[in-house]
């Protein structure tokens, strides 16, 4: 009897557990596209036509390969528009015996489909996605009993399991972590080369007009849509990356730029994301450069130990975390979201750039998104929801097991240090350091306090004092404290009367 087989939008990997003993003969392979997702968070333009385009390319590769395609389009009559409600109306049309999926990347997608066996009166398998290099039971195993669970040490394991970067037992080079070289601004002079580009074929270029007319999507533009929506696409993308930018990716990690929004990263999350990529063969080919002499040690190292560390950390850590992680507040931050977060127009320029490329292209990099507005969204003191909201609709890359422990435990600090030993709060002297934004912003960084001081300042200063209590038994916040506790009353007094100010100046989102 026929078994369903879903297969959601993140999930266009030939690999999927949810397709591995699919019989042509007897399997249908469902697929759905269905507005609540697109609509769940108001999502950027361009991450819904990547969603829509990958699947449409995905199941046509099914399709030539013999396998029999249920798939539903956006615009189809009859469509329901939920994956409960498609689910349904698919157990109706083909009476499978049971229903195979490999686990989704959301909490709330893995609730529904738990629903499913009692409602439709048959078996529902939900399969391990296979996809990662580290099966979450052995996370769990990891992590049981740990008061704190440091990526480093995970990293470390998963080297000695995969032998990734190791040499007889050791790490190449003799150091696990070569990071300490990976923060130099970006010299003047230096440009960084393009990413290749996709030119949208017949499929993306439908979807893009479907998205413009069916969806209200206001903040994103598709105009600069340049995804790989492919698994051939994206090893093209990968091939590029390692050639072109993965040589100097360790010395400028950390660099932000005018103009220049994607330096020498690689852009390869959306694609892993949702499965035209695996991580495996993203590491492999980063370690093989360096193997070969084409790419420095502190560059192969620096991006396996993103890959391999956090992206596989953080999806253990949501796994092992949840449903509860979603609603940590340890910081009892509870602001609203400001509304520059959609205009680019705070007059922070290093603000501004950052909100205006993710309009432009659903992507920032990651020093962007921690030190930036994830910094500022800290030392606010926005409420976690609103700023998770945010993430999650505006990056092509964003699924909530990525985006939530990346924004709850490492920019908000806000389930109380079980990821981050300390909050990643800086002033501006930070930015400062790291990009060219300082010397084009109306705001002066060398100042702390008065009409026209960076306000990064202020208000890192009103972060420490507020949770000074809070912090004073972490060792690792010693020197901030000591340092608050030394400073002239007055000065510090001005410092939070600027950081109210500038508070009270801010437009929440109407
Ligand atoms: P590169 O800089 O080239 O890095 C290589 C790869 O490493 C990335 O493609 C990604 O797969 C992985 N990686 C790097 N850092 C992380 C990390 N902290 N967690 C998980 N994977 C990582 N990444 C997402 O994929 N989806 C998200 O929704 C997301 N939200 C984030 C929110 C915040 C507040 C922060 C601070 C980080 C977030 N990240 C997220 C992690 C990181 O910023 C992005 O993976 C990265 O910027 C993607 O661009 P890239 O492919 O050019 O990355
Ligand atoms: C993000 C997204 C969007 C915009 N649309 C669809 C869709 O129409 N059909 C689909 O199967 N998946 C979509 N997705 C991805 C899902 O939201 C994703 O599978 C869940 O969030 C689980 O990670
Ligand atoms: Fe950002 Fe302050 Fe620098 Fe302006 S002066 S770019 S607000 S850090």
């Amino acid at each position: 009897m026929t078994v369903l087989r879903l297969v959601l939008g993140d999930q266009c990997a030939r690999s999927l557990s949810a397709l591995e003993d699919l019989d042509p003969a007897r399997d249908v392979v469902l697929m759905m596209e269905v507005r609540q997702e697109g609509t769940y968070v108001p999502h950027h333009a361009q991450k819904i036509a990547l969603i829509l385009s990958a699947m449409r390319h995905f199941a046509r590769a099914l399709a030539a390969r013999g396998v029999r395609v249920d798939y539903v389009r956006l615009d189809d009559a009859g469509n329901t528009h939920s994956f409960g409600g498609e689910v349904a109306r698919a157990v109706a049309r083909h009476r499978p015996a049971r229903i195979v999926l490999t686990q989704p990347g959301e909490w709330r997608v893995l609730e529904m489909a738990r629903r499913w066996e009692d409602e439709h009166a048959i078996p529902v398998e939900i399969r391990e996605d296979a996809r990662f290099l580290n099966p979450l039971p052995e996370f769990f195993r990891w992590a049981g009993g740990r008061k704190q669970l440091r990526m480093e040490f995970f990293y470390r394991e998963m080297r000695r399991a995969t032998g990734l970067l190791m040499e007889e037992g050791e790490p190449a080079g003799g150091q696990w972590n070569l990071d300490a070289e990976n923060r130099k601004p970006l010299p003047r002079g230096l440009r960084p080369p393009a990413p290749p580009r996709f030119a949208p074929d017949a499929i993306t270029q439908e979807v893009i007009a479907l998205v413009q007319r069916e969806f209200n999507a206001t903040f994103g533009t598709l105009d600069t849509f340049n995804w790989p929506v492919t698994a051939q696409e994206a090893r093209i993308a990968l091939d590029d990356f390692v050639a072109h930018r993965l040589p100097l990716f360790g010395d400028h990690q950390d660099a932000m730029a005018e103009g220049e929004p994607f330096l020498f990263h690689s852009l390869l999350s959306p694609a892993m994301n949702i499965g035209l990529l695996l991580p495996r063969e993203v590491c492999d080919a980063a370690e093989a450069a360096w193997r070969a002499g084409l790419v420095p040690l502190n560059a192969a190292e620096g991006f396996i130990r993103q890959v391999l560390g956090w992206r596989e950390y953080v999806r253990g850590l949501y796994w092992l975390r949840m449903p509860g992680y979603a609603r940590m507040n340890a910081l009892e931050a509870h602001r609203p979201l400001p509304a520059f977060y959609w205009t680019a127009n705070s007059g922070m320029r290093c603000v501004d750039q950052a909100v205006a490329q993710t309009r432009d292209h659903a992507y920032a990099h990651h020093i962007q998104r921690l030190m930036v507005t994830g910094n500022y969204a800290l030392l606010a003191g926005i409420h976690p929801d609103a700023v998770n909201e945010w993430y999650l609709a505006v990056y092509a890359d964003a699924y909530q097991w990525v985006e939530l422990p990346n924004v709850t435990g490492m920019v908000l600090h806000a389930d109380g240090g079980v990821m981050a030993s300390k909050p990643y709060a800086a002033s501006g002297a930070y930015i400062n350091r790291m990009s060219d934004h300082c010397g084009r912003c109306r705001f002066d960084v060398k100042r702390s306090a008065g009409e026209g001081a960076c306000p990064f300042n202020a208000l890192y200063w009103d972060f420490i004092a507020r949770h000074a209590e809070r912090f004073a038994a972490n060792p690792r916040m010693a020197m901030p404290l000591a340092t608050l506790r030394k400073m002239d009353p007055a000065k510090l007094a001005a410092m939070r009367a600027t950081a109210a100010a500038h508070l009270d100046s801010v437009a929440p989102l109407g």
